[in-house]
């Protein structure tokens, strides 16, 4: 018997020691610093969802179970809503009153000389993050004494958006394929389901877009509806909800109908009908996500309608059910003068003529998820009309799963841009989150980089960018230190040795990225289809301009760089003052932006003096040269790893390091020919030739 348990014992010594294939993600409650915590019991409803997961963690720790106990005991934890006397007995009723319907409190209060831990909120949703927060200050090592922290979430709806299709390949996701295991559903349900729903809600995010914005229009079929179900039911205890893509041609292509035309009265008692089905089978189904006239796909504009028929039609289909429609402005036009204008000219004109439960979903940027753009002109623009940020988490423009890239310093670039819209001060977050306008709704989309690899997201490190998405939708205004700090600590471990200087590595490395691939506002100079080297010289026949990197570089003896100024596209007029003013000005427009909105000649002098084209070789050069130093940074953590996430990493930071050379040796040379200068002679030589990079083809297919 005892070898028996000994036996056991050394296989789970083993397991754990081996098996670190990051499945566990940020919930790995084993690692916990736990010495320090005594609760002697706890007080609670055991049934609610709140109480079982910390229960779970709890024995994850090593810890027995706390028992149950009804009576007042010097250090109790208590998770409960105002429903348990005792709340209402320690709690005082305004420090409930303040919460949203899924906000919590967590207090430390000391009575008749003895001191409890309260988690309470008024409903069950928040006391499940009310539980997730004080099992993230455990794993994180912070102190449990004195708590008095009340947390509402920044925005209401927190989404990941997948790009999931129903043959289950992801558009744009470098982690295996989906995980909706479509062909298996309804019958048989997959673990992962669950383990994805407590991932999510750990990090507060309290909605999924099952199906990829491009959308078939069977999702909405009868037999894909069962299946939607059964997802539903997995994440329901989670609090995450369920949302699908919707195809606008979706009443003729599915339905049989003569058109999709929004004003057809046979159309609209199509949606109607499908919604009522759908509620019928999901209760508490959330919406819809459209994509339409856009990128080829249908939409109202087809019929002569404008995007708020579009939107206003399946608006009223959802209203009495309480969904919602998240209405994409990810629009652009072959005719257009410069893409990066589309989405202002389309929707402002169009503001005040939503139905109160629409939204417009709007990226970042006016263009499309580049390494850096300057925020969208659209947000702080429609005032009477909600709009929602767009991030893509899945790293489409930033060297897939391969590149280690912390995202968060990029989106917070975004929340933080002041929009002017109503004085100094308003802020993209203040715009979208309810503290300017007067809204109904407020959401922020993520697009997911999950696939059904083991460890969710191909790069271990692009874990933190899923963690730092649910962080910032809950909070926008965490900073992304702190943000990296916890991932770090929960993810690897609270040794300040790893700690320091792993989050140095993230915090920069966007920078980084941006400094190998498109440096001084320079963008969309990839490859033609997969988006993952570069390609400015890229050209092919026939092609949309707008698909080509010419269209954005303007590379020439003159100069390089979109002319966006008044004597330009004049999309800088897009913006309010004193930003259009200020990115009108050569002088004055941040250099990180300048090849954005000038066409500027290689021998302009910037700020510290020297030439544009100088500026260029250094940018590049310092990516590099940052990339070799996170390998260095990393393999000094060997001993603080576990081997085989170690050795997963290094080995992308090797990919990262050659393709950041790949990266500096392409733009470089390519762009010498126009500016017929001399590579600065302190940093390194191209070490490639241009003729060889330019015969490169990844057979990574896609469109433009
Ligand atoms: O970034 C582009 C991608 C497309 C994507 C599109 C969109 C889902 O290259 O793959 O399609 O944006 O956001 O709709």
């Amino acid at each position: 018997m005892k070898l028996k348990v000994f036996i056991l014992l050394l296989t789970t010594v083993f397991f754990r020691l081996t098996a670190e294939d990051g499945s566990r993600l940020w919930l790995r409650f084993t690692d916990a610093g736990t010495e320090t915590i005594r609760f002697s019991g706890l007080l609670a409803d055991n049934s609610k969802v709140a109480v079982t997961e910390f229960q779970r963690a709890w024995k994850e720790m090593g810890k027995a179970p706390l028992s149950l106990t009804g009576s007042m005991k010097n250090n109790l934890l208590i998770i409960a809503t105002p429903h348990e006397r005792v709340i209402r007995r320690l709690i005082q009723s305004k420090d409930l009153a303040n919460l949203s319907d899924e906000g919590y409190i967590i207090k430390t209060i000391n009575n008749k000389n003895q001191t409890y831990t309260v988690v309470s909120a008024k409903n069950d949703a928040g006391l499940l993050y009310g539980v997730y927060h004080l099992l993230r200050l455990i794993q994180t090592n912070a102190s449990l004494s004195g708590l008095n922290i009340s947390e509402n979430p920044s925005y209401e709806r927190r989404l990941l958006n997948h790009w999931d299709n129903l043959d289950r390949t992801v558009e744009r996701g470098y982690a295996g394929h989906s995980i909706w295991q479509w062909d298996e559903l309804p019958g048989k349900i997959s673990p992962r389901y669950k383990e994805y729903a407590r991932a999510n809600a750990f990090i507060g995010i309290n909605g999924t877009v099952l199906n990829n914005v491009n959308a078939a229009p069977e999702i909405l079929s009868r037999e894909y509806l069962e299946k939607v179900k059964v997802i539903a039911g997995e994440l329901r205890p989670f609090n995450v909800k369920v949302y699908l893509s919707v195809n606008f041609a979706s009443p003729k292509e599915l339905g049989g109908l003569q058109n999709s035309d929004p004003l057809n009265a046979d159309v609209q008692r199509w949606w109607k009908q499908k919604v009522s089905e759908i509620y019928t089978l999901i209760p508490d189904f959330g919406g819809f996500l459209v994509k339409a006239n856009s990128e080829g796909l249908p939409g109202p504009m087809d019929y002569g309608r404008t995007h708020a028929d579009g939107a206003n039609m399946l608006a009223d289909a959802l209203k009495s059910y309480g969904g919602i429609v998240m209405w994409r402005a990810f629009v652009y036009n072959p005719d257009g003068d410069d893409r990066a204008k589309q989405a202002y000219k389309e929707f402002k004109p169009l503001d005040g003529k939503f139905r109160d439960n629409v939204i417009i979903q709007l990226k970042n940027g006016p263009v499309d998820f580049q390494p850096r753009e300057p925020f969208s002109p659209l947000f702080g623009a429609m005032k009477q009309t909600p709009i929602m940020p767009e991030f893509q988490i899945t790293q489409e423009y930033l060297g897939f799963s391969n590149h280690l890239v912390f995202l968060s310093p990029m989106w917070k670039e975004c929340l933080d841009s002041d929009t002017y819209c109503a004085g100094k001060g308003s802020t993209v977050a203040k715009t979208t989150d309810g503290r300017i306008f007067d809204q109904k709704i407020t959401a922020i989309a993520g697009v997911s980089n999950i696939g059904e690899d083991i460890n969710w997201t191909g790069h271990h490190f692009a874990q933190a960018n899923w963690y730092a998405f649910g962080r910032l939708a809950w909070n926008n205004a965490l900073t992304s230190e702190q943000i990296a700090d916890e991932w770090i600590r929960m993810t690897f471990t609270k040794d300040q040795e790893f700690v320091e200087p792993v989050k140095k590595m993230m915090l920069t490395s966007h920078q980084t990225a941006v400094d190998y691939m498109m440096p001084l506002g320079l963008h969309h100079i990839f490859a033609w289809g997969h988006h993952y080297g570069p390609e400015p010289w890229c050209d092919v026949p026939g092609a949309r301009p707008d698909w080509l990197p010419k269209y954005y570089h303007n590379a020439s003896e003159n100069g390089i760089g979109f002319d966006r100024t008044t004597s330009g596209s004049d999309a800088v007029s897009q913006y309010n003052s004193p930003l259009r003013e200020e990115f009108n000005d050569i002088k004055t427009c941040p250099e990180e932006f300048l090849l954005w909105f000038h066409h500027v000649a290689w021998d302009y002098r910037m700020n510290n003096g020297k030439t544009l084209w100088n500026n260029m070789c250094y940018a590049y050069d310092s990516g590099v040269n940052k990339v070799r130093e996170y390998q260095k940074v990393w393999d000094r953590m060997e001993d603080y790893v576990d081997k085989e996430r170690f050795v997963h990493i290094q080995s992308r930071l090797r990919i990262q390091s050659r393709d950041a050379v790949w990266w500096k040796d392409a733009c470089l040379l390519y762009f010498q020919q126009f500016s017929r200068e001399p590579i600065p002679y302190d940093i390194e030589r191209p070490v490639y030739d241009l003729e060889d990079l330019m015969k490169i083809k990844l057979d990574l297919k896609h469109h433009n």
